[in-house]
């Protein structure tokens, strides 16, 4: 833990430096700080958190980094070192969709702020009242995977939420700032998202996972277990994301389409009781919509199975939920890819606890629960099962949970 939390360190301290140097030579003035904000992966517990449910992420050391300095004029001037480009606007005319691009997230997440009042969630500038946004230069760099479905843009919207908010006196809760961010995704981007991802990348701490309940709104600190013991691999399986956006709200609404069917507020709702999903769904007809049910209710059970498997130090029994959860998306959610299932497989057979697909899906990142010491062992039995079934050259990492958005410089 000691370890990655000086690597952490160790890596704030060289990203603000080169931040400090960037920021200069792009805007000609100092930065008054460096913010940063991490991706995530998740554990267990997907495609549950806009169904009011439990789940079980982690902030990587990966992060989106920005250097800032306040302005008067109400303008927004933000340069990004990995697109290469700057754009301009005015916070005044802000409206959603007006920024796309990677520079809609940043824009969203300063319209969300300045709006923050008319969703019920007020900020307090520093003399008590609605604080007044008078604009921002913002040089940004990131070191999460983009695309890679271990919340890039997440890491995005927190980062320059903590800058833009600290920058004009505004002391807001971390939560409060997810939930924001939240919303410019939703309703600026237009990615009907849930709160997973912004919250975690909000509230991470080193050497913990987060259960996450997401109808109370409570996060709480687990550990995975002993480094010495249990480490967490990443295969990023470079697969290209296709239809991203529209299949995730597709989901989305098969859920509140069952809901509604079965007269319940939120699929939570039903996995709070005991008996067997099949009973619990049956007066649903329609045979796709029982199958999307019935991984939230199954899954919502997994995630808190795990969590106290965890804690009893059972890591086999905790694997093979992790694996159960992939199953699960497989086939009643649907929102695999060859590559991905490739890649579960590999890592089983090579000797993980358990592996599945994290993050929306459709491509993206495979988790595992592995015993410590055998990355290089998974990276190649990753690898040959990619070459032999065509695929790209996939990347594999160890990840170690990290701190939240911070201020590192
Ligand atoms: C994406 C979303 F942004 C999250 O809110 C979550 O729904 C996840 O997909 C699936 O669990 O990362």
């Amino acid at each position: 833990d000691d370890a990655s939390r000086d690597e952490v360190a160790r890596g704030d301290a060289e990203r603000a430096a080169s931040l400090d140097a960037a920021f200069r030579r792009v805007f000609a003035a100092e930065p008054a700080g460096v913010w940063a904000a991490p991706g995530r992966v998740n554990l267990i517990g997907e495609h549950t958190d806009y169904n009011d449910g439990f789940v079980m992420p982690f902030a990587l050391p990966q992060s989106t980094y920005v250097a800032a300095r306040r302005r008067e004029d109400g303008q927004v001037r933000v340069h990004s070192l990995f697109a290469e480009e700057t754009v301009e606007f005015a916070v005044e005319t802000l409206r959603p969709g007006a920024v796309d691009g990677w520079a809609g997230y940043v824009a969203g997440m300063i319209w969300s702020l300045s709006t923050a009042a008319d969703v019920g969630l007020p900020l307090q500038g520093p003399g008590g009242g609605a604080p007044v946004l008078g604009g921002v230069d913002l040089l940004i760099d990131s070191t999460v995977p983009h695309g890679a479905g271990l919340s890039s843009s997440a890491a995005l919207e927190c980062s320059v939420g903590l800058a833009v908010a600290e920058l004009h006196g505004v002391s807001a809760e971390p939560l409060t700032l997810a939930r924001l961010a939240q919303r410019a995704e939703n309703d600026f981007v237009g990615m009907p998202c849930g709160l997973m991802d912004q919250m975690i990348s909000m509230l991470g701490e080193p050497a913990r996972a987060v259960l996450f309940d997401t109808r109370s709104l409570t996060p709480r600190p687990v550990s995975v277990g002993d480094p010495a013991e249990v480490e967490v691999l990443v295969v990023d399986t470079r697969a290209p994301h296709r239809l991203v956006d529209g299949e995730y709200a597709a989901r989305r609404r098969q859920c509140e389409q069952a809901a509604a069917q079965l007269g319940v507020a939120s699929l939570r709702a039903l996995s709070d009781r005991d008996e067997p999903a099949e009973e619990l769904l049956a007066g649903l007809d329609d045979e796709l919509l029982r199958r999307r049910a019935r991984h939230v209710l199954t899954e919502n059970r997994r995630v808190l199975e795990t969590v106290d498997l965890l804690a009893a130090g059972d890591v086999a029994a905790a694997g093979e939920r992790v694996t159960a959860s992939h199953r699960s998306l497989r086939e009643d959610y649907e929102v695999t890819v060859p590559e991905t299932d490739v890649a579960v497989e590999a890592l089983l057979d090579a000797g993980v606890h358990g592996a599945r697909i994290t993050g929306g899906g459709f491509g993206g990142c495979v988790v595992a629960l592995a015993p410590a010491g055998m990355l290089d062992r998974a990276r190649s039995a990753v690898r040959d099962r990619y070459a032999a079934a065509g695929f790209g050259e996939p990347e594999v990492f160890a990840a170690s949970p990290s701190a939240g958005a911070r201020r590192v410089a």
